[in-house]
């Protein structure tokens, strides 16, 4: 019946924003020296309009040993670890920083950009030259909307350091899961167009942070896709990433159809936003959600994109 590749094909309408790969693929042609700078003037020119959260202390724990060989450095050495962070270099800090959680990452770059910015940590060389081809990938970037802007630099976070690869055995450093919000604090999404009671129970368990009531509206062989990646496939799996990918996000789902598919499935696609905490609701990022569910009404396949345009939040065009 339905496979998951077919699965991850249905409502092919739907544009994702495809200057995210492209900019990324850019960008990891530049040398360290560049990507660092690039970033650098990118976080200083978004600053301009958004504000970042700082990160919690109990997240920033785990960072904190390496945060403070690091401000024991001179300024050469400093600049070393971060172009060899860029470089995917083998060292005890790549493999180091491979091993943390998307959010502990970001909260590592956060407190060394705060330290650059104080001039405890080497600060990008004052008149330093991007390559032209540096130039030019900055200035795509600050066309691009904002909520793409943050994917952006967030997949650049993510993608430093060493990872040895599958097989190696690397113990994963996760954050402090967080309580689920308390039942009377809980809100319900409204969704034009889409009263089925699945796709309403995901949007407010996420909300919640209530994983565990969550992924138990999964098939044990469901999957879910996040944007510009490979789905994830299985329970174990989709927890895990769950617990530490998915906390206090807040999703803000407009509106969506459903229609019946093949075998007594149906497909459900929402349109809305989505405000991660790090930016609150000062970035709103517009998404798709591409829904399959079992004739029980489990999820089967669930895929988010990130769309190409705020156009795109009312294109349900068959
Ligand atoms: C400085 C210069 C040297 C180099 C570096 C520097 C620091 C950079 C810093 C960057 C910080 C970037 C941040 C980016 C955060 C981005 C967050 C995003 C979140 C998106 C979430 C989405 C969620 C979607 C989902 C939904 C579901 O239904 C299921 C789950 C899931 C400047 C020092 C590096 C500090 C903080 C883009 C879309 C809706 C798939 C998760
Ligand atoms: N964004 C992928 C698709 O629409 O199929
Ligand atoms: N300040 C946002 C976060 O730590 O997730
Ligand atoms: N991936 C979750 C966040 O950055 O908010």
């Amino acid at each position: 019946m339905f496979t998951l590749d077919r699965a991850t094909k249905i409502f092919p309408e739907t544009q994702s924003a495809d200057v995210v790969p492209a900019l990324t693929a850019r960008y990891n042609l530049l040398s360290a020296e560049d990507q660092l700078a690039l970033i650098w003037y990118a976080y200083l020119e978004m600053g301009k309009t958004i504000t970042i959260a700082a990160p919690g202390a109990a997240r920033m724990q785990f960072a904190e040993p390496m945060l403070n060989r690091i401000r024991g450095m001179n300024f050469a050495e400093q600049s070393q670890v971060m172009c060899d962070l860029a470089n995917h270099a083998d060292t005890e800090f790549g493999r180091w920083y491979a091993s943390w959680s998307v959010n502990i990452k970001l909260g590592f770059w956060y407190k060394l950009g705060e330290w650059m910015e104080q001039g405890l940590v080497a600060p990008i060389p004052a008149g330093y030259q991007l390559s032209a081809n540096a130039a030019a990938v900055l200035e795509s970037l600050k066309t691009i909307d904002k909520g793409q802007q943050i994917t952006v630099l967030r997949n650049f976070v993510v993608d430093m350091g060493f990872d040895p690869g599958k097989g190696a055995a690397v113990e994963r450093v996760n954050e402090p899961i967080v309580l689920p919000t308390a039942p009377e604090q809980r809100s319900s999404v409204v969704i034009e167009g889409v009263a089925n009671p699945t796709v309403i129970e995901y949007m407010n368990l996420l909300n919640a942070n209530d994983f565990d009531n969550l992924i138990e509206l999964f098939l044990p062989d469901g999957a879910l896709q996040p944007p510009f990646q490979r789905p994830i496939v299985g329970r174990d799996a989709v927890l895990r990433f769950f617990r530490e990918d998915c906390q206090n996000l807040q999703l803000l789902p407009d509106r969506g159809v459903i229609e019946p598919s093949d075998g007594g499935f149906t497909q459900i696609k929402v349109t809305g936003k989505v405000q991660t905490p790090w930016f609150g609701a000062g970035v709103g990022m517009n998404v798709a959600w591409r829904f399959l569910l079992d004739p029980q009404g489990k999820i089967y396949f669930v895929a988010i994109d990130l769309l190409a345009s705020a156009a795109e939040l009312l294109k349900f065009a068959r």
